[in-house]
């Protein structure tokens, strides 16, 4: 059985160089024929581990091959998942598993409506890896990797190749509160950080807009039927300013460098769901909307 990747970025290299390497197969999906030929071009994926690079040529394929897919590890940022799913759609088999690696809430959901007949698996990491290059990336932080299914709690067979990867990993009976508490994370910490322009740490500055915000998330949470995804929340946020004190949060470093962020996936989706609930959260309003004429003024899009 065949591990199709798709999206040979940051962690879909990652996943792709550990399956492959532990000796099963694998095969990347590109986005067009130039990527496939621009990827035969380098001769594989380069993973940097320790500092040392290692060249990978795992075979790869675009969204037109042919084949059909029982599995799918779906590694593109949140907006482009949707539209990712649809072009492959036609290759899934009935019994089709997906493995969701987006952060964030709201595109599994879009996902998962495109592909009614297959298996959709929420995945949640702590790893750290990006982008040096073309086909080059570096893993840069071990963690962990949870992943669950809402609709079926009984885990899938291949959580072993995941083991003989030496893929960190748990299975979890409540993915959806993983993601709900991270994307609480997110929402706390990112979007401060690009507002103030800072590395996490320089948010310590900033007590009273960490605690309202952290206040009002709680509420969305419980609200959302998601009180343990809302237990010491304010606590946690915190300690991950403290523990990452020197690092620029995700967001920050796409907006520093002119990419995409995740907003609609993050602040956006929370805001959405404080509205279909009628909650007022007038402080998580306002940050989105800074957010949003921040992202704008600097030619980013704030969807
Ligand atoms: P990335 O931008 O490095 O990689 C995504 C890849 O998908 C890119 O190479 C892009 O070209 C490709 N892609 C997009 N649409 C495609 C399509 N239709 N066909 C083929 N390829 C397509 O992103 P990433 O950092 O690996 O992040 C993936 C997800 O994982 C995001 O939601 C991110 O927030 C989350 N995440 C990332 C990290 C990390 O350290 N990088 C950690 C935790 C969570
Ligand atoms: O996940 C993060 C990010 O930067 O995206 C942390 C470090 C938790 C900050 O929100």
């Amino acid at each position: 059985m065949s591990w199709h990747i798709l999206g040979a970025g940051s962690l879909g290299s990652l996943w792709a160089v550990r399956l492959a390497r532990s000796g099963l197969p694998v095969q990347l999906i590109l986005r067009d024929q130039s990527r496939l030929e621009a990827y035969h071009r380098a001769g594989g994926l380069t993973l940097v581990e320790q500092g040392r690079p290692q060249l990978h040529p795992i075979a790869a394929q675009t969204a037109d091959h042919p084949a059909p897919i029982q599995r799918l590890l779906l590694a593109c940022k949140a907006y482009d998942a949707e539209a990712a799913v649809a072009r492959l759609a036609p290759r899934l088999t009935a019994d089709a598993e997906l493995i969701l690696l987006q952060n964030g809430l709201g595109s599994q959901a879009a996902v998962a409506a495109q592909v009614p007949q297959a298996r959709c698996i929420l995945a949640s990491s702590t790893e750290g890896a990006f982008r040096e290059d073309d086909f080059r990336v570096v893993f840069a932080g071990h963690g962990h990797t949870w992943l669950g299914d809402p609709l079926d709690l009984s885990p899938p067979s291949w959580l072993d190749d995941l083991e003989r990867s030496g893929i960190v990993h748990d299975w979890s009976l409540d993915i959806l509160s993983r993601l709900w508490r991270k994307l609480a994370l997110n929402c706390a910490i990112n979007p401060l950080t690009v507002l103030h322009d800072c590395r996490n740490g320089g948010l310590s500055e900033h007590p009273a807009e960490i605690t309202t915000l952290c206040a009002e998330l709680g509420e969305l949470l419980e609200t959302c039927g998601q009180p343990a995804a809302a237990a010491d929340l304010h606590d946690e946020v915190l300690r991950v300013i403290q523990a990452t004190a020197a690092n620029y949060s995700s967001m920050h470093q796409d907006v520093r460098q002119g990419r995409r962020t995740e907003i609609a996936y993050l602040l956006g989706h929370a805001c959405a769901a404080a509205q279909r609930h009628g909650l007022a959260l007038p402080h998580l309003r306002a940050l989105h909307t800074r957010l949003v004429k921040h992202l704008n003024a600097h030619g980013l899009p704030s969807q």
